[in-house]
């Protein structure tokens, strides 16, 4: 019994990708929601249905949809994946299985402030297992909690609880150090770019321009973290995109940087999904400029070609 069951286990990390746990806080930082939802339910004495959800999203195609099925794997095929408009997404709600989540995010902590809303998610999960959220006291605090998440309560349950006062945060102390590679390559997963950016270019011989850039895109509340990236990688420019938003990027563009440093990087810490087709394509074009191709007709070609069939020009069957 026990050989078969060892025999079922190879098989299946086989057939999905084996995520390392700090790539699965690090995508979950760039992409995943720990969320309260409430709902009126008439039945209930209080009037309102209050549960907890980790999500994680991917826009549709099959590569993505591997990836979701590997995180599920990852957290012993709890929850599941379904379609929402052009994204998948991976959802996990009953308490039981959520313990499971709480448990990696405890192990391998999130690296964002995305932590602070972890961190309240887990009070209103403890509510939720003492049966608080059935008391009116309990309502009031839950609402209260949900008030400072991103998208904070709606306007009909402002209108029922107009009193509800937002609680404050937890204070966390953020880690100034390096980080851990893996969990860069899960954050990049979600939120980096890796882009070739051919253009039209009139003071250019051959008329155009290839400017290959790698882009991490970050709110300034994670100012310090898009820093420790940079120490961590041994690269990268802190830029402000745009004065109207407020935003920072890390970006790689020389291509010194890009070869020597991004590229082995990416190819050492492997990248998932329709993510890891678009670095293939990236490095193909690096090798292109590299061997000086990109001053030739031919090469330029070459080129665009990569260009227009990554990132959103990407078509999928
Ligand atoms: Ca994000």
């Amino acid at each position: 019994m026990v050989e078969n069951k060892n025999y079922l286990n190879i098989k299946k990390v086989n057939i999905k990708n084996n995520l390392h746990p700090w790539f699965i806080t690090g995508y979950s930082d760039g992409e995943s929601s720990f969320s309260i939802r409430l709902r009126s339910s008439p039945r209930s004495r209080l009037g309102i249905h209050i549960s907890i959800v980790y999500s994680i999203g991917a826009e549709i195609n099959s590569e993505n949809k591997k990836l979701l099925k590997s995180v599920k794997y990852y957290f012993e095929e709890k929850g599941s994946i379904s379609k929402c408009g052009n994204m998948y997404s991976y959802e996990v709600s009953s308490i039981k299985k959520l313990k499971i989540i709480r448990k990696h995010f405890e192990n391998f902590p999130l690296q964002t402030t995305k932590m602070f809303y972890f961190q309240l998610w887990c009070q209103v999960m403890d509510m939720i297992e003492n049966k608080d959220h059935l008391k009116k006291e309990g309502v009031l605090k839950i609402l209260s909690i949900k008030s400072v998440f991103p998208k904070g309560l709606s306007k009909v349950v402002i209108k029922s609880y107009p009193d509800i006062v937002p609680c404050s945060k937890p204070t966390i102390e953020f880690c100034r150090k390096e980080i851990n590679p893996y969990w860069i390559t899960g954050f990049v997963q979600a939120d980096g770019t890796f882009g070739l950016n051919w253009t039209k270019q009139k003071r250019m011989v051959l008329g155009y321009t290839c400017q290959p850039q790698f882009r991490i895109t970050q709110h300034k509340r994670d100012l310090i973290l898009l820093k420790r990236i940079i120490k961590t990688l041994g690269c990268g420019n802190l830029v402000k995109p745009s004065i109207s938003r407020n935003e920072y990027n890390i970006s790689v563009g020389n291509i010194k940087d890009l070869s020597e440093i991004i590229i082995p990087f990416f190819k050492k810490y492997s990248l998932y999904g329709a993510k890891l087709l678009d670095f293939n394509d990236f490095f193909k074009g690096i090798c292109i400029i590299k061997k000086k191709e990109h001053l030739t007709i031919k090469g330029l070609k070459q080129l665009k070609i990569l260009a227009y069939h990554m990132n959103t020009y990407r078509k999928w069957k």
